[in-house]
Formats: C-alpha cells, structure tokens, sequence
C-alpha cells in the first residue's frame, strides 16, 4: 500500500501531520514529531516576536475533545526558521505564520520571502483565542486585503488555515476569492471558535482566558472539519490541495476526510491526548481499512464521496 500524498514540490510519505499548535512549540518536540510515524511536521503559528500567550489554565481536555484558548504562545520566527535550517530530515515541515495584526503577518511573510526557507508556509488566518481580535477569515475585505498585499511579493509555496464556515453561502464567497490568488493549498479547518465547557460541579468555565471561551477541536467537530473539506474540495480550483484537519481519532475518521477531498490530514487533539504515538496507530488503522477495501493509494478514493440520489 502506498500512503504518499503531495503537496506543491513537497512528498509526503505517509498522510498524517501534527495540527499547528500540537507538540511544535519547542524544538524538542517538533524533533519528537519528526522522530514519530508522522509524515511531516508543522510548526506552532509563529508571530514576529515570541509571545507568552494566555494565562494558564488555557487547555482542557474533555471526553469528546478539548478546549483551548492559548493565545499564540510561540518562540519568535526566527527560531522556528533556525530549527527548519538546521534539522536534517526528508519529512516536509511546514512552517505556520501569523500575527495578531495584518501589517504584522505580512511582515512575517517578507521575512520568510527573503529566507533560505524554500518549504510550505501556512498562512493563519483563523487564530480565534486572541484578545479583542476577530478571525480574518470570517472577514471577506479583510481576508482579500492580506491576499493581495502578500501575494505581491510571496513567490515561494502558500498555503492558508481557514476556520470552520457553517453556511454554503460562506463558502461560495471564500472560495471565489481563494481561487484568485496563487495558493498551493488550504487547511480547513482550525478550532470551532469560541466554545464554551463548564464543569457543572463547580459550576464554572474550565479554562481562564475570555472568561472561558475557548476553540474547540476533537470529536465534537469531525463532521464541521468534513463538511469543509468537501465544500472546498468542491468550489476550489483543483490545483489547490486541501490539508483536512479536525476530529480525527482513528483511521476511519482519516478515511472520511480523505473521500471529501483531503490530500493529507493533521491530528490535534488526539495528539495532546495520546502523545505522538497516535501517528502510528492511526496510519496503521487506515492501512488496515484500505487493505480491507481493496484501496492501493489514497487517490483511489480521495475526493470519491457518494450522494444519495
Ligand atoms: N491552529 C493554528 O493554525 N495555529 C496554532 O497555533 C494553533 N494552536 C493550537 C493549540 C492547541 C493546544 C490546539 C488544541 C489547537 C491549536 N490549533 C492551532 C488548531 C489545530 O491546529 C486544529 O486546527 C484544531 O485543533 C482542530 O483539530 P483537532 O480536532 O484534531 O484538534
């Protein structure tokens, strides 16, 4: 069975990737990513200058996923471009971007253009746990005004994370703006913004920033991160890959990702849980499945969801 899937120049061996912010904050644990049966690695979202992010309590962990509001903790981008020039590996590492403004995101992007840095770079425009700042991507004029200042200079390979759209509305008018611009992939989708988990016997929120709104990932949004996968996989340009993340727990559920569309797939939350040893249980769950079904590649089912007629 052959699991390699690619991305712009990049081979991916195997098709599972640590979501951004999972175990890649530090370099020894984005080498214990590289050291696992991942097939590559992402980086935390890097800002400009390092940041502390949030006040602790800032993650919980439920039992159907999680709750997060970390609020960007990082190293700096410089360090995760001097951990990518310095590590020798055939794994692709995708180095995620942001910052809590547009001018300072664009910066981070001319900094990374004018690197020796020739791998992926993902765009967030989806962070939801920063104080008093909206997601960019649930703002069209502002999702097309970051577009257009940074594809004016950014020659090298692009991709952005998108936060979850719940109406098809939403993604007629994303995907026509995507579709303009020269990206070589999207991520769809990062946390379910701003939720809210309550232990009811304290009766209080579990974590503290924004008075307990938090993203939330894990099971709970597995048919939002499949329904974009498939919304996107079905208006995007077909040039443009699609990273599918969110609610994945077992190779079944890569599976399912994998027939809405996804090229390759990330783990969150069962990465936090489980520990990198999740890359090889669900790597072998969704060979076992395809074994099962007869499948040799992931192109033979990707994108091949049935409807009902
Ligand atoms: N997404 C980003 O694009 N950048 C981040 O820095 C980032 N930090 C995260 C930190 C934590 C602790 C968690 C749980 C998620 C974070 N995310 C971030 C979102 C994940 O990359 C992913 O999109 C989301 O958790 C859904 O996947 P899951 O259901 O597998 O958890």
């Amino acid at each position: 069975i052959d699991l390699s899937a690619t991305i712009g120049n990049e081979t991916f061996h195997h098709p599972f990737v640590n979501a951004a912010g999972v175990c890649d904050e530090t370099a020894p644990e984005m080498q214990s990513v590289l050291d696992s049966a991942a097939g590559g690695l992402t980086t935390k979202s890097a800002t400009l200058a390092p940041r502390a992010g949030n006040p602790k309590p800032r993650y919980f962990d439920t039992d159907l996923g999680s709750i997060n509001s970390m609020g960007l903790p990082n190293q700096g981008l410089a360090y995760y471009l001097d951990f990518i020039a310095h590590t020798e590996t055939d794994k692709p590492i995708d180095l995620s971007v942001t910052g809590t403004k547009p001018a300072d995101q664009v910066a981070a992007l001319q900094q990374i253009q004018a690197s020796n840095f020739t791998g992926l770079c993902e765009l967030n425009l989806s962070c939801p746990n920063v104080v008093g700042k909206p997601q960019i991507g649930y703002d069209l004029d502002a999702t097309r005004a970051i577009l257009d200042q940074v594809c004016a200079f950014y020659e090298k390979p692009l991709g952005v994370k998108l936060p979850p759209y719940f109406d098809l509305q939403q993604y007629d008018a994303m995907a026509a703006i995507l579709n303009q611009y020269p990206l070589t992939y999207i991520n769809a989708i990062n946390s379910v913004g701003n939720g809210l988990v309550i232990d009811p016997n304290t009766e209080t929120v579990v974590i503290k920033p924004k008075g307990g709104f938090g993203g939330i990932g894990g099971q709970y949004i597995k048919p939002v991160a499949l329904a974009n996968v498939r919304a996107f996989r079905q208006r995007l340009r077909p040039e443009i890959k699609i990273i599918g993340t969110g609610g994945v727990t077992t190779g079944t559920d890569a599976f399912e990702l994998i027939l809405c569309g996804a090229d390759i797939v990330e783990l969150g939350t069962v990465v936090m849980q489980e520990g990198v040893s999740a890359f090889a249980r669900i790597t072998h769950e969704l060979e076992t499945l395809m074994q099962e079904k007869g499948y040799q590649t992931l192109a033979d089912f990707r994108g091949h969801l049935k409807t009902q007629s």
